[in-house]
Formats: C-alpha cells, structure tokens, sequence
C-alpha cells in the first residue's frame, strides 16, 4: 500500500482546519514510532495512512455529519449515535475513506471506527492508532507529556492509563459514555491490572 500524494490530498480536505492537518500528520508519525520501538511488525505505510485519514469526517458540523452518515447506517444505528456525538466523526469517517479515498481496507476502517472510543480487544493496529491519537506531539493538554512518557516506557499499560483518564474526564463533564469506551476500559484493565481491585 503506497499513497505518495496523500498527503497534499489531505491538506487540500482541512485547508480550513490547518491544526487538524497538523495533527492529522502527527498521529501517522506517533504511530510509526511505537510501530518502531516496540518492534510491532505492523505496515508502517498503512499506518502512515490511517493517521492521515482517521479525523478526515471532523470538517464537517453535525447536521451535515448526520446526514451524511444515514446514507451508511441503519436508522437506528443513527440514532444511537445522535446519543454521542464526539463519536460520529470516527464512525462516519470509516465510510468516508473508502468513499472518499477509495481506500478499501478492514484494518484501515476498524482503526479509523474505533480511534475515539477504543473497545476491547483491539487489534495491535487499532490499539497504535487509537493511541497515537491521544498523545502525539502536537497533543497539549495537561498530562499530554505524563501519557506520552508512560506508552512509550510501556504501551499496555499506557493504553490502560490513558482509557482511565478519559473515563474519569468523561464522567466529571457528565458527558455520556459509549458502551465501547466501557469495554475497552474493563478489558485493558483486566489485561493490565489482572484481578487486582
Ligand atoms: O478527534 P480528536 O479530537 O483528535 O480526538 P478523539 O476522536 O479521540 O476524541 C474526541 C472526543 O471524544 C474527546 O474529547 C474524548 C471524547 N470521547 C471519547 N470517548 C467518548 C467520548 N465522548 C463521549 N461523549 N463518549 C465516549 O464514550
Ligand atoms: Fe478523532
Ligand atoms: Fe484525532
């Protein structure tokens, strides 16, 4: 898999969002660097690609982002969405890579579906993307450098620390929790932490 003009391609999609851009391309170069040093194995071009693509629905408001995804999604799939909508951008983004992009590849469109929310059991290629996301080096949030340091000292456990975070966050803005984000927590916990309380 080799898309040399991606790149100028994407710049184009966000030339309104350069920040996003930005990001875009820190996460495809997050996620080749944990793909490096932790000796993955994965396809470090296609990773490169799914960090470029992953936010490609976040140009778009709500209302159109709705619209857009009912050509894909059943009604009630739809409206489970509508419940949480810092979600849609990764589910409908999924679709537009294909569609877009002409990208047609299930490890591409799992990674891009679940790069908000996590869920369990991820495949390593999901789990790279799901955490490049977070931390990259455009990433400055409080913390930011904390997640950073702990993924690359050890990704399991970084992976872990960074879906507590999100969770506790969640919960103290009362923001509505995606059932996925759950299971990722219970299962990276499980994982990390064995039965310990
Ligand atoms: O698109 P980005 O800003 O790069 O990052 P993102 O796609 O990881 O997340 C966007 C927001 O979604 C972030 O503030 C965390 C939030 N989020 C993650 N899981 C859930 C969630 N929001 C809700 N309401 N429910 C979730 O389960
Ligand atoms: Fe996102
Ligand atoms: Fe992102």
């Amino acid at each position: 898999m080799n898309y040399h003009n991606l790149e100028e391609r994407l710049q184009e999609h966000f030339k309104n969002n350069p920040k996003r851009f930005k990001h875009s391309i820190g996460v495809s170069e997050f996620a080749v660097k944990l793909n490096e040093q932790f000796n993955f194995g994965l396809d470090s071009e296609k990773l490169r690609i799914t960090g470029l693509l992953h936010d490609v629905a976040k140009i778009y408001d709500l209302e159109t982002s709705l619209e857009m995804l009912s050509k894909y999604v059943t009604n009630d799939v739809l409206e489970y969405y509508k419940g949480y909508p810092n979600v849609i951008h990764a589910v409908l983004g999924a679709y537009l890579v294909k569609d877009l992009f002409g990208i047609n590849d299930a490890e591409i469109f799992d990674a891009v579906y679940f790069h908000t929310t996590g869920k369990a059991n991820m495949s390593k290629f999901t789990e790279v993307i799901y955490v490049a996301d977070v931390v990259e080096y455009g990433r400055t949030y409080p913390d930011a450098e904390y997640y950073r340091c702990e993924v690359l000292k050890d990704f399991d456990n970084g992976l872990y620390e960074i879906l507590r975070s999100i969770i506790e966050m969640l919960e103290k803005k009362n923001e509505p929790i995606e059932r996925e984000t759950f299971n990722a927590y219970n299962y990276y916990r499980k994982k990390v932490k064995g039965n310990e309380i």
